[in-house]
């Protein structure tokens, strides 16, 4: 955190990476987006899954099912139901940022799935993508929620590079991505009319000034949720209501905000068949399956390592 924060403060335009927003409370708020009438993703990815689930537990038999950015592993229990009922299932390997998110999934888990091996780790995906060495094969990686859309291409590139050198021949990814679709759509859906989302994002600022001593005043920020056409991505930033300098103590940083400056906190890539089958491809992971909703607003993939 001290690492992305002095670099994004120091940088213009400022950048905060949106990793920073899940503590308690910023995981909390996530969970009530996912509940909001506008927030699409959640709604539409866990009905895609509810229907594919068993076709995905027959497809991988998996024995370990891993989970970068596992939040409230609620979706995944409809893959968990699936590859428990084929007789598979051994370990469930989530990974998350958040403590306290993986605490409460965690005790909730190991209450509902009395046979099955809970194997938690806190870290942040981006730095460390190992799945737990012991873990049974085959093995099936989930990265739900359209979390990839945090990533731009090269960190994308990464992601998979690091996925790629893990995956045994039997293993799978499963990979659940948000589709490019109506401008309108998008930015409703993350600039809520009930300021859920404004709150979530300013928890940034709440988080920073617990953890490194800052005052931002999160009253002096205003949210801004934007479309992004060229990158096909919505943006969340932060605008300064006005000329402002804040201070973080721990970094010993004093940083001037100019009166609507934006301070970048979130990017949420949308993606296309052809583009996000390519960029997968190149990293030596072939699309086996394709799954939409009907109105083709989010999907779901199966990618195996090539050859
Ligand atoms: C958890 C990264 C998938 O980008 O849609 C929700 C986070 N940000 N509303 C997303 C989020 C604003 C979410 N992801």
């Amino acid at each position: 955190m001290r690492r992305d924060v002095v670099a994004g403060l120091s940088a213009t335009p400022k950048i905060l990476p949106p990793k920073w927003f899940y503590d308690a409370r910023g995981s909390d708020l996530f969970e009530q987006i996912t509940e909001l009438a506008e927030y699409y993703p959640t709604r539409v990815e866990e009905r895609i899954l509810a229907r594919i689930a068993p076709e995905i537990a027959g497809a991988t038999g998996a024995a370990t099912v891993f989970e970068p950015g596992s939040g409230s592993s609620r979706k995944t229990r409809l893959l968990l139901d699936a590859l428990t009922a084929r007789g598979t299932l051994r370990c469930y390997a989530p990974l998350d940022v958040s403590p306290s998110a993986l605490e409460q999934a965690g005790a909730a888990l190991i209450r509902d799935y009395p046979a099955l091996t809970v194997a938690a780790t806190v870290a942040d995906f981006e730095a460390d993508l190992t799945v737990p060495h012991d873990a049974p094969s085959p093995r099936l990686i989930t990265f739900l929620g359209s979390t990839i859309g945090n990533l731009d291409p090269t960190e994308r590139r990464e992601f998979y590079d690091m996925l790629r050198a893990d995956l045994g021949p039997a293993d799978a990814f499963l990979l659940g991505a948000d589709l490019v679709k109506d401008r309108d759509v998008l930015v409703r859906a993350y600039d809520d009319s009930q300021g859920v989302t404004a709150e979530f994002n300013k928890n940034v600022l709440h988080v920073i000034n617990r953890e490194l001593g800052a005052d931002f005043d999160p009253d002096s920020f205003a949210h801004v949720a934007l479309w992004n056409e060229e990158e096909e991505r919505m943006e969340m930033h932060l605008r300064s209501r006005y000329a402002q300098t804040v201070k973080v103590r721990a970094l010993d940083l004093s940083v001037d905000f100019a009166a609507d400056e934006l301070m970048r906190t979130e990017i949420s890539c949308k993606f296309r068949r052809d583009g996000l089958t390519a960029e997968l491809s190149d990293c030596g992971l072939d699309v086996r399956n394709w799954w939409t909703d009907e109105a083709e607003q989010f999907a779901v993939l199966l990618a195996v390592p090539s050859r």
